[in-house]
């Protein structure tokens, strides 16, 4: 059997290479490690607005969709204004994303949101985020230090995907964020709280095969279920899609 396509979301950023500093479409290497290690095929997706119409013809594509890392959603997105913490917003990305988490939730494709793909896929039900968590916790617990991961403790709902995919209720995470839940969107239940200081970590959707956002970073830990999990349940949906 041919393994599962997953098709990762890229960002487009400004990076230096070689000889060049240009905008890329790029993702860091660690989403397309873990999908390979899990026996997937990992398929780089660019923003594309043609896409964000018709999202039918990609999807026919795939076999799963992950929701990776990145910069801040545009508050304009989820009906909120601009904040100070927020920049380097890429409108062309969120709406790209949003159609495709859709689209994926309605078809029930296996759907993992990592970070920001949490929040995507928060504010693609509906759901609202907090700007700048440290302006409510007094804390920067979640991201010490920008461009380098931080560990904290998280604990999951017993009977939920997200206990099932870490395989417990109670793990160290790696964290990068600055921003995280607020309103949660219709049809996701909240399953994963930070242990320090109970923001929303994980959400999911009870009556899909996988619709689960983490708000860490399971990628950059080789020790990890959750990507394998959602591989897995990719893999299950091959035979449908000849
Ligand atoms: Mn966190």
């Amino acid at each position: 059997m041919r393994r599962p396509v997953i098709g990762l979301c890229a960002a487009v950023e400004d990076v230096s290479y070689r000889v060049w500093n240009d905008a890329a479409v790029m993702l860091p290497r660690a989403y397309a490690d873990a999908v390979q290690r899990a026996d997937g095929l990992a398929l780089l997706l660019a923003p594309d607005d043609a896409v964000a119409e018709r999202p039918d013809e990609l999807l026919d594509l795939l076999d799963g969709v992950l929701l990776a890392g990145g910069s801040d959603i545009d508050p304009l997105t989820y009906g909120a204004p601009p904040h100070p913490s927020v920049t380097g917003t890429d409108p062309a990305r969120d709406r790209f994303e949003v159609a495709l988490a859709h689209l994926a939730l309605e078809r029930d494709l296996p759907l993992l949101g990592i970070c920001r793909g949490m929040q995507l896929l928060n504010v693609a039900a509906g759901g609202t985020l907090v700007p700048h968590l440290p302006d409510v916790l007094g804390s920067d617990r979640h991201r010490l230090e920008p461009g380098v991961f931080c560990a904290h403790e998280v604990r999951l709902e017993p009977g939920s995907l997200a206990a099932e995919a870490i395989g417990g209720q109670r793990t160290t995470v790696k964290s990068h964020h600055h921003q995280g839940a607020g309103e949660i969107g219709e049809g996701l239940v909240a399953t994963g709280f930070s242990v320090e200081d109970d923001i929303v970590e994980a959400v999911e959707l009870p009556e899909r095969r996988f619709a689960l956002g983490a708000l860490w970073h399971p990628e950059v830990d080789v020790r990890s279920r959750v990507i394998g999990r959602f591989v897995d349940a990719a893999r299950a949906r091959v035979p449908e899609r000849v």
